[in-house]
């Protein structure tokens, strides 16, 4: 009987000592991936120069040489592909989560999984809507209708004397946080100015391609308009280069007054040469700001739940080559 007793109890020592080894290895920061910690980044795609340099961010922050190992899935503008991607990335047991939401809604249940797996998930970029702040450990990203707000501003003291203003709206994204704050801006801006109106408006998803097809299609059916308010740069190259086609003056010399958003080396560069109007800075270096995030989890401390970038904004009038030269991206 002693034996029977005492052998009982080994069997539950050794399953106790195995079931916590398992818990160990799947839920420590550090992992089971040779003391690499496992970060899995669901990129929204390769829409725009602004998207690239937000990816290149990422891979120089999360390499093997600084202790990482990073899984990214590009999901090609598609939510259900982020969707597919968080939960490969909860079966993989990764540490961390980060994505960058394509759009704001229709999260939670990945979230919510996630969540249940005990995987931090660290948004960053854009953000979600969700009624349940729980579901994500934080979010570093820009203040987009902020950025609206300052374009919105440039605009108003520089068509402080007109009595009338026709706007082409090219958006982003229907339904992203960069889309939505930016085109909020513009849309308090056509309500206090009563002389603003927006002609027409379209997305051109933040693509050159889309951008380009917005425009031919505007400059068919329109004579005239004075702006054309880009919610990327991507856009407003594809917008000149249809403008550029149809001899349809823009930028510094008369004609179109083009703004524009990111702020990307070659957005200053179309801005120093006078070709853009207005650019408003969007930072998408992000890659240091997860890992700062990432340490303070790691040391047990609490990062900001939500955490705004500084961002400043270029005008052709002034810009300096030195601006540019000071750009990372
Ligand atoms: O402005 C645009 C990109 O979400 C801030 O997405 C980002 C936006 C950026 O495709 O170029």
């Amino acid at each position: 009987m002693k034996k029977f007793i005492a052998l009982g109890l080994c069997f539950l020592i050794l399953t106790f000592t195995a079931c916590n080894q398992g818990n160990k290895d799947s839920g420590s920061p550090f992992g089971n991936n040779d003391g690499f910690i496992v970060v899995g980044f669901s990129q929204v795609g390769a829409e725009s120069d602004w998207r690239l340099a937000n990816t290149k961010s990422m891979r120089e922050t999360f390499n093997e040489e600084n202790g990482y190992k990073l899984i990214l899935k590009d999901a090609q503008q598609k939510q259900e592909n982020q969707i597919a991607a968080i939960r490969e990335f909860i079966a993989q047991k990764v540490d961390y989560i980060v994505f960058a939401p394509v759009t704001e809604e229709g999260w939670d249940d990945a979230l919510r999984e996630a969540k249940n797996a005990g995987i931090p998930v660290i948004i960053v970029d854009r953000m979600i809507k969700t009624s349940d702040d729980s579901l994500y450990t934080c979010w570093v990203g820009s203040d987009f209708r902020k950025e609206g707000d300052t374009a919105v501003a440039w605009m108003e003291t520089t068509f402080k004397d007109r009595a009338s203003l026709k706007i082409v709206h090219l958006q982003g994204n229907i339904g992203s946080s960069a889309q939505i704050g930016r085109t909020e801006g513009l849309q308090a801006g056509v309500e206090r100015n009563k002389g603003w109106e927006v002609i027409y408006r379209a997305t051109g998803d933040f693509t050159q391609v889309k951008g380009k097809e917005v425009m031919e299609f505007v400059l068919k059916q329109y004579d005239s308009f004075d702006v054309v308010y880009c919610e990327n740069d991507n856009m407003a190259y594809g917008a000149m280069e249809a403008m550029d086609v149809a001899k349809k003056p823009y930028g510094l010399n008369g004609g179109v007054t083009v703004i524009s958003f990111d702020a990307t080396h070659a957005g200053l560069d179309a801005t120093i040469k006078g070709r853009i109007n207005y650019n408003v800075e969007c930072n998408p270096l992000h890659g240091p700001r997860v890992e700062t995030i990432i340490k303070q989890l790691i040391n047990g401390e609490t990062p900001d739940k939500l955490a705004y970038v500084d961002e400043a904004a270029f005008d052709a009038a002034t810009i300096t080559q030195e601006d540019i030269d000071a750009r990372a991206y």
